[in-house]
Formats: C-alpha cells, structure tokens, sequence
C-alpha cells in the first residue's frame, strides 16, 4: 500500500492512501493525523488495509499536493553502497580513494546524517546546489523508513544531493559536500507492506531535464546494492536511539559522467517503479 502526506485546496495537511482507482482516500477522518502514529503501529500494513475498507473522502490527485513524508524522522545515509558509486569516488577523491575501497569491503558500512526532518524538501519543492560548489550531482536513492524499534516498515525515493568537488577536495568535507539548504528530498509516496526481495525487484531511474531535453538518463537495480537493508539498520541503531523512528537513504547506483554538473532550473526525476516518481528542480542556495 502506498502512504503519503498531502495538502488539500483548503491548505490542510492530511495523511492518505493511494486507492486501486488513483485517488487518494483521506485516512484524517478515521483519525489518523500523522505518519509516524501508523508507522509506529504493531502491523501497520494490517491497519492500514483495515482503514482503507472505511468510507471516507478520496481525492483526485490533481486535486491534491502531495508533500515530503517525513514528520520528526531523522534522516541519514548509507554511502558506497553500490560499486559504481566506490568507483566514482575514488575517481573525484584527490587524496582518499583508498578510503572508499576500504569501506566497501569493510564490515561496519559507511553511515552519514544526512538531514534534521524539518529540512526535507518534498515532491515539487526545489533541491539546491551550493555557490561555492562547482560540481554538482543527484544521487537517486531507495530509502527505508524505520519505526522507533528499528524495524523497516516501509520504502520511499529520496536523493542525496551532493558536491562532488568539495568531497573529492578533501573527505573530510564530507558533511559540506551532503548537508546543505534543500540538499534532500524524499517523497512522495511510502510503500509499506513489501519485503526486501521485492524491494530488491524495482529499478532506480534518473532523467535529468535541461530546457525541457533530456540531459542524462541512467538506471540501475535496488539488487545492486551489496549489503542487506537490517544490515544497514542494525549499524544505523547501534548506540543510537530514534524516538520518531528514522529514514535511511541506501546509497546510489547512478553516477552522470565526470563532466556533468547540474545548473540552475534543471530538473530532477528520479523513478523508482514499485514506488513512483520524486520530481524536484535545481536551485542554487
Ligand atoms: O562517501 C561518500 C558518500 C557516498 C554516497 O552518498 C553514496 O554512495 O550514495
Ligand atoms: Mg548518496
């Protein structure tokens, strides 16, 4: 099933699910007037089927804006999950490509903050490149959304924004390079109720958009990623807590070539086809 957050015409935050029709059924009236209440639920896929079987108002979605489905979840990331993305970074690395290797094969996985939930932009919102970055990447991801007891309970888009020049500079910039105004998006949709070897069926597509033309497009498979989803949860919530439960963006498969730099009003859709598209257009911050 798929979960979202979204505003109505009157500009009121609801929480809905998306019908078999494409509509999408206000879940507010049956009293539920977050996120995190149902993803913090015993079975959430349960409850969530047993709300929908309630009459309540459905929109259109032309009707709706759909928003970011992040409340008070803290957002972090895994990096070098993939090999095309150790292979990039070691490329742009000017002194610590051997750091990339390493934590590839490494047992305890690379692990960031990526964004305090608050500054998550959603579908439609703009996603920034810095000014004094000169180049400047999307990195698609798949993210797992993560109850307070650190069980995966659902799946949504996200996209790592990230200056590879100033994390190529030094690796220690690495938090210049990735936290920055509007350097996350996640959203729109969080499908709850499918296991990791489903998750691990979908495709990741990015097209990138410069005057309506397609600059880049490039694809990859959730399966390429190499280590296990608990695995990267058990290290997230190893001496750590997360009261409101936590979204964890997998790392990315798709690297545009090293003389692709996204400017101002690109756009950015990135598709992830068990989920749906996250949209967002480029804004220099
Ligand atoms: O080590 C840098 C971050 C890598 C990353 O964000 C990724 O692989 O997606
Ligand atoms: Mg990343």
């Amino acid at each position: 099933m798929k979960l979202c957050r979204f505003l109505t015409s009157l500009r009121e935050t609801r929480i809905g699910v998306l019908t078999a029709e494409n509509q999408v059924l206000d879940l507010s009236d049956a009293g539920v007037n977050n996120l995190t209440f149902l993803l913090e639920a015993e079975n959430p896929l349960e409850q969530l089927e047993s709300l929908s079987q309630q009459s309540l108002a459905r929109f259109p979605l032309d009707q709706i804006q759909l928003l970011c489905p992040v409340e008070r979840q803290e957002v972090w990331a895994a990096g070098v999950t993939y090999l095309r993305s150790k292979k990039a970074r070691m490329e742009e690395s000017n002194f610590g490509a051997n750091a990339y290797d390493r934590v590839y094969s490494a047992q305890r996985p690379e692990i960031f903050f990526k964004s305090l939930p608050e500054k998550v932009v959603g579908p439609g919102e703009p996603v920034g490149i810095r000014m004094d970055a000169l180049w400047n990447v999307p990195e698609p991801e798949l993210a797992l959304v993560i109850n307070s007891q650190g069980t995966i309970v659902g799946y949504t888009i996200s996209n790592d924004m990230s200056s590879r020049d100033i994390e190529g500079e030094n690796l220690l910039y690495l938090p210049q390079a990735k936290i920055y105004h509007c350097s996350c998006a996640v959203g729109p949709w969080i499908v709850v109720g499918a296991t990791e070897t489903v998750a691990r069926t979908w495709t990741i597509a990015l097209k990138i958009y410069r005057r309506s033309r397609i600059l880049f497009e490039g694809q990859t498979n959730v399966n390429q990623i190499k280590r296990g989803f608990e695995e990267l949860v058990s290290y997230l919530f190893r001496s750590q807590t997360f009261p409101h439960g936590a979204v964890l963006l997998t790392g990315t498969g798709i690297v545009p070539e090293d003389d692709f730099t996204l400017q101002p009003d690109d756009k950015v859709r990135i598709e992830v086809n068990g989920i749906g598209v996250l949209e967002n257009t480029v804004i220099m911050v």
